[in-house]
């Protein structure tokens, strides 16, 4: 992502999982801890939201970077979104749009055309990874 990795994760990832529950609030719904966060500034304003948000975008990056080599990263987290927190692959899709967006936006100087579509990929194929994890622990996502 075209920013310093010393930018303050915590702010994006922040940034990013509020416009998704904004977007797509029944994405909100699948979190206990988050239920309670009504408006933007209760987002804002969470501290744990922050740290969530930091948590998934960590977790994102050193997929994306393993360049489809991405097993033994990948398959953990599929495990837990297919059979504990229930996941959709529509919400994976909800949070790459959502990701595309928010970097679009803040950065559009960095993040062209061929950016956003190198982007678009790299999520596409970790999104079509989980699906085919998400079936071998029997979630049809
Ligand atoms: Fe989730 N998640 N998540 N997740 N997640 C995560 C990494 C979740 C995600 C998409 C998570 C989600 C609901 C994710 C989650 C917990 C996603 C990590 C590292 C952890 C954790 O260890 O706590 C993507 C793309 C990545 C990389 C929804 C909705 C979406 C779209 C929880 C309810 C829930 C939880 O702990 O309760």
């Amino acid at each position: 992502m075209g920013c310093s990795e010393s930018e303050d994760k915590a702010a994006q990832g922040s940034a990013f999982i509020s416009r998704l529950f904004h977007d797509h609030p029944e994405t909100l719904d699948r979190f206990d801890k988050f239920k309670g966060l009504k408006t933007p500034d209760q987002m804002k304003g969470s501290e744990d939201l922050k740290k969530h948000g930091a948590t998934v975008l960590t977790q994102l990056g050193k997929i994306l970077k393993q360049k489809g080599n991405h097993e033994s990263e990948l398959k953990p987290l599929a495990q837990t979104h297919a059979t504990k927190h229930k996941i959709p692959v529509k919400y994976l899709e909800f949070i790459s749009e959502v990701i595309i967006k928010v970097i679009a936006e803040k950065h559009a100087a960095d993040f062209g055309a061929d950016s956003q579509a190198a982007m678009k990929k790299a999520l596409e194929l970790f999104r079509n990874d989980m699906a085919s994890k998400y079936k071998e622990f029997g979630f049809q996502g």
